[in-house]
């Protein structure tokens, strides 16, 4: 009898105890479009490995790769974890451009020229005016990373004049200023996912797309006949490590400094292995026989003046303000 009374008195302490550490261990999902064979994909496993370390276990990031919380469409990431379907995500500016328009500073064709640039503008006033406006909408922004300059590829010749991109299908992502750039070029530009690009490359319903080297090399986008690249730098994605407000609110001073620090961490451990890889990524893709495509200085600016009304049209919608302060930036950089 009184041994029974003990036991249950065990297992009833042992209930609690579990539902103390339930309470306590936490794990929240972070959307990612590329995986882990990708930088992208990397810089998110690295925030979850330092948050894991340094949280002895009480905090837990999952990383979902592929864009699978939204279904494949990388362009509701933003809604999705605004909303708190998604409690954090490393995502694309590119993606989250059209709930924040802001985010389309770095769309703007040619306007972001090199790395210094990127770091000027994201690490100073340009910066921080982008990091309000995402959290303006409900969603608190931790770090940056980089998917890279984006290559413009294709199937059918080498790309160095505008004239040269006339009528080729080109799949861009599902924002409107691609297909403002590429109509400008006198492309025929077509929305599609990262998830549907690669089957329409494959069946030739496309002739060409753009994505930085890391993703044109991972992917092995030359496998589906993607066999010349120009090399024309014509913008940066970077990435945006974030989470939800109402998740961040329900997180104690000590839980909101660790996620900061380590995504902070993780994003500058991730943009340098990015540009690292840059030169040999690029010498395995020519390896494999793609023809690559390098623009003298004139071939480069009429690039630049053939999308300049791209520039006149979106930079009011990214507020010229913010415009401004990068173009500062960059020029000071
Ligand atoms: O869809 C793309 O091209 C990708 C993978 O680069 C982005 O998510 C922006």
């Amino acid at each position: 009898m009184t041994l029974t009374r003990q036991m249950v008195h065990i297992a009833a302490g042992a209930v609690l105890l579990s539902a103390a550490f339930s309470a306590q261990a936490r794990e929240l999902s972070v959307s990612t479009v590329l995986s882990d064979a990708f930088p992208w994909g990397q810089a998110a496993e690295k925030w979850a490995e330092l948050v894991e370390e340094r949280s002895d276990g009480e905090l837990t990031l999952r990383v979902y790769p592929n864009s699978q919380l939204v279904s494949g469409d990388q362009t509701r990431e933003f809604s999705a974890m605004r909303s708190g379907l998604i409690d954090a995500a490393v995502g694309s500016t590119i993606n989250w451009s059209p709930q924040v328009p802001e985010l389309n500073l770095f769309s703007l064709p040619f306007f972001i020229p090199d790395e210094a640039a990127v770091d000027a503008v994201t690490g100073g006033e340009a910066g921080e005016m982008v990091f309000e406006a995402i959290e303006s909408r409900g969603v608190i922004p931790l770090a940056w990373g980089e998917n890279g300059f984006r290559q413009l590829s294709n199937s059918q010749g080498p790309i160095s004049t505008p004239a040269d991109l006339e009528n080729l299908k080109i799949r861009v992502v599902g924002s409107p200023l691609f297909q403002d750039t590429f109509s400008a070029l006198d492309a025929d530009p077509t929305q599609m996912s990262w998830a549907d690009a690669k089957p329409a490359l494959t069946t030739g319903a496309v002739d060409g797309q753009e994505n930085p080297l890391s993703v044109f090399d991972v992917a092995r986008i030359d496998q589906v006949g993607q066999e010349y690249l120009t090399l024309w730098n014509y913008m940066n994605d970077p990435l945006i490590f974030a989470v939800n407000q109402q998740v961040w609110q329900s997180l104690s001073e000590d839980e909101r400094s660790l996620l900061r620090e380590t995504a902070v961490e993780a994003g500058e451990w991730e943009i340098a292995m990015t540009r690292e890889q840059e030169s040999e990524r690029l010498a395995a893709i020519k390896e494999r026989g793609v023809t690559v495509t390098e623009l003298s200085d004139d071939e480069y600016q009429a690039f630049v003046d053939a999308t300049q009304s791209v520039y006149e049209k979106w930079a009011p919608r990214i507020g010229d303000e913010l415009v401004e302060a990068a173009q500062v930036a960059i020029d000071a950089r």
